[in-house]
């Protein structure tokens, strides 16, 4: 069977007219830094990058060592290839304007750089995701206003996992296209080609501790579920939570299924718990392009228009039928 590296299927997309040849570098950059992230968090306790780092991100979350690492290498890897005006990083307040020792390109990068990460000490799946934006021109240097741009603006999104197997999975608009790293060759071969979500589903995922907080759409959507063959559904849905994003939207791209992480009343205040530009948005754009859904519950993600960088909201995405059903008893509500 004939092999294809991720630099071939990128250097096809471009023949194609998907995507222009700065694009393509850019995607060849981050998925160099994804492997680099890989090394590191493969090694674990051997290379002491495990635990906290004894700092606190612009959330006021506890940095873990690999959020910090992660996130200095996609900074070191894409400030000085000249295809990025500037990055956002869930681990950094402010945006950061690619320095002007180096040549200013036309995208805007956002990340987060490990996904997951109360998961990295346990040893369990975390994640990289990421999002492209156009750089609006005019300015000489990037301000956070020409980040503020809703997600149908996106031209590329994708997300790594680490898992048993390295898997980057991205889309430039057109299809779903998964990557497996084959560790020993230190390249992403094309395994999973025109990834996509069944409309329907019979697994959900819910972190469902939080249930006292949730609001009656999510209270009846998520009972509905539980009571299974004998309830209204007239069928038995499973239930997982890896609590790494990544590595549950792996899943329901694998297999379907539905993903909520809604508002609550602990997080009306902040506006839900996870962040617009650098987890919901890049993670909608793949989901979309598989063929599934992605809302708030009450809208379609990707045309939010974003006021903040680190905004947050709440998220429903997977399998389109269900997703459509939570989102009709919000409106209905
Ligand atoms: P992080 O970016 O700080 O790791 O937080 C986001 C993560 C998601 O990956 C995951 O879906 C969620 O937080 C898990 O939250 P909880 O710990 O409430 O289950
Ligand atoms: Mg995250």
């Amino acid at each position: 069977m004939r092999r294809v590296t991720l630099t071939q299927f990128l250097i096809e997309q471009q023949r194609k007219g998907l995507m222009g040849a700065d694009l393509r570098l850019l995607m060849e950059v981050v998925a160099r830094a994804v492997k680099a992230i890989a090394v590191n968090v493969s090694k674990g306790a051997l290379a002491d990058v495990l635990g906290e780092a004894g700092s606190d991100n612009v959330q006021g979350e506890a940095q873990k060592k690999l959020d910090v690492i992660a996130n200095d290498i996609l900074i070191q890897a894409n400030e000085w290839g000249g295809h990025l005006a500037a990055m956002a990083s869930e681990e950094v307040e402010e945006i950061r304007p690619i320095p002007s020792d180096y040549p200013r390109g036309g995208f805007l990068l956002l990340f987060d750089p490990l996904d997951g990460s109360s998961n990295i000490d346990v040893n369990i799946s975390v994640g990289t995701i990421f999002s492209v934006l156009k750089c609006p021109e005019g300015n000489a240097v990037p301000t956070e206003a020409d980040f503020m741009q809703p997600g149908t603006s996106q031209v590329a999104a994708g997300y790594s996992v680490y898992g048993p197997a390295t898997q980057l999975v991205l889309t430039v608009g057109d299809g779903v296209h998964g990557f497996t790293l084959d560790r020993e060759m230190g390249s992403f071969i094309y395994t999973h080609p025109n990834m996509t979500i069944p409309e329907d589903t019979k697994e959900y995922a819910i972190n469902a501790s939080n249930q006292r907080y949730w609001e009656p759409p999510v209270q009846r959507y998520i009972s509905e579920l539980q009571a299974g063959k004998e309830g209204p559904r007239e069928r038995d849905f499973n239930m997982r939570w890896v609590a790494s994003m990544v590595a549950d939207v792996h899943r329901i791209l694998t297999r379907g299924g539905v993903f909520m992480y809604p508002m609550d009343s602990k997080m009306q205040a902040q506006g839900g718990k996870l962040r617009l530009m650098y987890e919901a948005n890049p993670m909608a754009m793949i989901v979309e392009a598989a063929g599934g859904a992605a809302t708030t519950g009450r809208e379609r993600i990707l045309s939010i228009q974003p006021t903040k960088l680190h905004q947050r909201v709440p998220v429903v995405l997977g399998s389109k039928n269900e997703v459509e059903r939570v989102t009709r008893y919000h409106n209905e509500g």
